[in-house]
């Protein structure tokens, strides 16, 4: 059985299907947006709405969106698009090999174009990095391909999928500084486990803590590097209403545990150097 297949779906988008010793995955060429990652034997690990548009420019509902060269508004225009353009743009697939342990690499590259440099004027070349193995491990490397330094933000902006949002729990995140999105972005401090009873929108500073989720059947832990924020975010009942793109219930689905480069958490990055923010994803079954 061949472990990768490229295919283009009937809305015309194309995407690269992984089906390999330890797990099944899909990557589209869209935004290099994984929308699926499932060990075999065990439950999918990523939410995508079952009213995901498939379409243009719109980013998937879903899976991980990959926001950069900021995450959020653009600091000063906020005309430019929100959590930035990467996850908007067609990338290119450059890389499919098995590594030492026969996990699967893949590895997409998105580099300047017409519509990024009036957004984003500098040379660059960005590759989003997957390793599809028992855990799934997702690396975004930048480089300044410019003769000038340039400041970048962004975020794996992950939509784990849970069986019941009021029954969850997230540990990592105790005694951690955090601004609230719902409160005027008042800063605040995180005491105990989070847990969700309403509308949370919450970037948490200086963390480079792992995050657990504690799921009915599975904790899924979240570790990262490259990242000294971590956002927390549930849409809950109003804000369903009002994406097009999500049913109104799906939030009880579904919970953001972000690895992001936010707020103050920025690099600037001279020319031909780097910076990488990676996170790594392992779901274990409780029973
Ligand atoms: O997850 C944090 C956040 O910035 C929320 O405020 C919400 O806007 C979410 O991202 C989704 O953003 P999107 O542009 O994908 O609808």
């Amino acid at each position: 059985m061949k472990e990768i297949n490229i295919i283009i779906e009937k809305s015309g988008f194309k995407a690269i299907e992984i089906n390999n010793k330890f797990a099944s995955a899909k990557i589209y060429f869209h935004g290099a947006h994984i929308t699926h990652f499932q060990p075999h034997g065990e439950e999918e690990l990523l939410f995508l709405s079952k009213d995901v548009i498939f379409q243009g420019t719109t980013p998937l509902r879903g899976g991980i969106p990959i926001c950069w060269p900021w995450f959020g508004s653009h600091p000063t225009d906020n005309t430019k698009p929100f959590h930035g353009f990467a996850r908007n743009q067609e990338w290119e697939l450059v890389n499919t090999e098995n590594n030492a342990e026969e996990e699967t690499i893949v590895e997409f590259q998105l580099t300047e174009n017409e519509l990024s440099i009036n957004l984003f004027p500098y040379k660059f070349a960005l590759i989003a990095k997957f390793t599809i193995g028992k855990a799934l491990t997702v690396e975004l490397i930048t480089k300044n391909r410019d003769n000038k330094p340039f400041t970048i933000g962004g975020a794996l902006h992950t939509y784990f999928q849970i069986e019941d949002i009021n029954k969850i729990s997230i540990m990592g995140l105790d005694n951690v500084k955090y601004l609230d999105a719902t409160d005027d972005w008042k800063i605040k401090t995180q005491k105990g486990d989070i847990t969700f009873h309403k509308l949370v929108d919450s970037v948490y500073i200086d963390t480079t803590e792992t995050c657990i989720i504690k799921d009915l059947n599975r904790n899924i832990e979240v570790n990262k590097k490259g990242s000294s924020s971590t956002v927390i975010w549930n849409p809950w009942i109003e804000k369903s209403k009002g994406m097009k793109d999500f049913q109104n219930n799906e939030y009880l689905k579904m919970v953001c545990v972000e690895t992001t480069n936010a707020l103050n958490d920025i690099y600037e990055i001279k020319p031909n150097k780097t910076h990488s923010l990676s996170a790594k994803f392992n779901a274990k079954g409780l029973l």
